[in-house]
């Protein structure tokens, strides 16, 4: 622990009036208004967050969420409030029909949630919501009750998920990293046929501004692969999603939870080996199949990619993004054939940073990636007051269209974490009082824009305070 300077004024206050707030008595929503539900990924934040006021309640955030696991271990990566009047958000619960489309999967019956997931930082979670308590997490049994659950979400990524066949997690929604409307899924969304407008209603826009939120065009697309995917039964395997990505991000995460999962194994006394090994196995697949030396950075592989696609919104071919590969298997094509090429996407992501989250990482690589973060395109420590979540020299770079281009703080907290796990403390040091000020400026801001930190989004977002509120517990600024 470091002792710094005092937590910006109304930093430890704001941050638990806002947890206080939109806790609904069982979980934690990411805003009342925007995201009147329980997200998957939101939740571990939080959890991450709330550890520090009560570890009791943020004990009870992550089983509310694992409760509502599926048969084939997938953690959905929305859970659904019954009280929450169905048009408060969209797509709601009557849109992904998970207790019947999502039957053969193993969807709960009575809890009803979205079908995708979101990326796996659950087990670091648990971990962390522990140590905050172990005595009360003891007491209540907390890791023996979340590991066989975790153990499942892990082997559902690994096993169902695998649909490259190279050892990485594949996505099959663009909401499924998180990012939702980042430049990298430009070329891979390109393919997908948008839903017509008239046919859904945005629940979005009521509460943001349109010029901060993706496009309508985007939530065409968005609609129909959820549509495409709840139709096919939520399977894997045999649905051949139109959108298939590895994403660095999700895959970083992974392996900073199996590290995680090891850790929990072992306080149980159970086997951690295999946790360990799956760790590494996965370190492997990300360097082999994501790591690009020249670009100094982890890019996306377009599982679909390797060739011009078409645009059809015009129906014209769109700029080639892709770097290369060869084989692809198009929806409804035909048999399934080698996916293990595709095409790296030339656009540089902040889930390419990620990595630096990861145990293990080859030293050479992991200081190719603090080079990247401080160079022009990230601006850490020099343009930018938080690291974007696109590249500021970036073609499509926007300032304050969502993951196009502001700052986020789960993103920051993340690379904060690697930072300090790869030697980079003064690094370290300044982002996490750039992420402290600003997250008080900007009234806990949902995102901001990278260079003067202005707020962007909703207000009093819950895993902007969370992760404030652990940040400054770390640098000693709150007991
Ligand atoms: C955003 O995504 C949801 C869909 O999942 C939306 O736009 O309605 C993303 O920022 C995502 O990362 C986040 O988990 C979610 C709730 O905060 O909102």
């Amino acid at each position: 622990m470091t002792s710094a300077r005092p937590a910006p004024t109304g930093l430890t206050s704001g941050a638990r009036r806002v947890l206080q707030e939109n806790w609904t008595g069982s979980c934690t929503v990411p805003s009342p208004g925007l995201y009147p539900h329980q997200w998957s990924w939101d939740s571990a934040f939080i959890a991450i967050g709330s550890r520090h006021i009560s570890p009791r309640r943020a004990q009870r955030e992550l089983e509310t969420l694992l409760a509502a696991q599926w048969g084939d271990g997938r953690i959905p990566h929305i859970v659904f409030n019954p009280a929450v009047p169905p048009a408060a958000y969209f797509p709601g619960p009557d849109f992904w029909r998970s207790a019947t489309a999502g039957a053969a999967a193993g969807a709960p019956r009575h809890t009803e949630t979205s079908g995708i997931v979101q990326p796996p930082v659950h087990a670091l979670a648990c971990l962390l919501v522990h140590r905050a308590d172990p005595r009360s997490s003891a007491r209540h049994g907390f890791l023996a009750r979340a590991y066989p659950r975790l153990a499942a979400w892990h082997r559902y990524l690994g096993r169902a998920r695998d649909l490259g066949g190279g050892g990485l997690v594949s996505v099959v929604h663009p909401w499924e990293p998180g990012m939702d409307n980042s430049p990298c899924w430009d070329a891979p969304l390109a393919r997908v046929a948008p839903a017509p407008p008239g046919t859904f209603r945005r629940a979005d826009l009521d509460h943001g501004a349109a010029s901060d939120r993706p496009t309508d065009l985007d939530y065409g697309r968005y609609v129909r692969l959820a549509a495409d995917y709840r139709d096919g039964g939520y399977a894997d395997h045999t649905a051949g999603s139109a959108f298939l990505v590895e994403d660095p991000g999700v895959n970083a995460l992974l392996i900073a939870s199996e590290h995680a999962l090891a850790e929990i194994a072992a306080l149980l006394g159970a086997d951690a080996a295999p946790h360990r090994t799956r760790a590494a196995d996965l370190t492997a697949a990300l360097v082999d199949r994501l790591w690009d030396p020249a670009a100094g950075l982890f890019l996306c592989r377009d599982l679909h990619g390797g060739g011009p696609v078409r645009d059809l919104r015009s129906g014209g071919p769109v700029r080639d993004l892709h770097g290369g590969g060869s084989v692809r298997e198009l929806h409804g094509g035909g048999p399934v054939r080698d996916l293990r090429g595709g095409g790296l996407v030339r656009e540089f992501g902040a889930a390419g940073l990620l990595p630096l989250l990861v145990p293990g990482l080859p030293g050479d690589i992991a200081a190719a990636l603090v080079r990247t973060a401080c160079g022009d395109h990230f601006g850490l420590g020099r343009t930018a007051r938080l690291v974007p979540s696109y590249d500021l020299l970036g073609p499509a770079f926007d300032l304050a269209r969502y993951w196009r281009g502001p700052a986020w703080f789960n993103v920051n907290w993340l690379l904060e974490r690697g930072l300090r796990l790869h030697g980079e403390p003064e690094l370290a040091d300044a982002l996490r009082t750039a992420v402290l000020e600003t997250a008080v400026t900007s009234g806990f801001a949902e995102y901001v824009d990278p260079y003067t930190g202005e707020a962007r989004g909703t207000r009093d977002f819950s895993w902007t305070a969370a992760l404030a509120l652990d940040l400054a517990v770390a640098a000693g600024q709150e007991p």
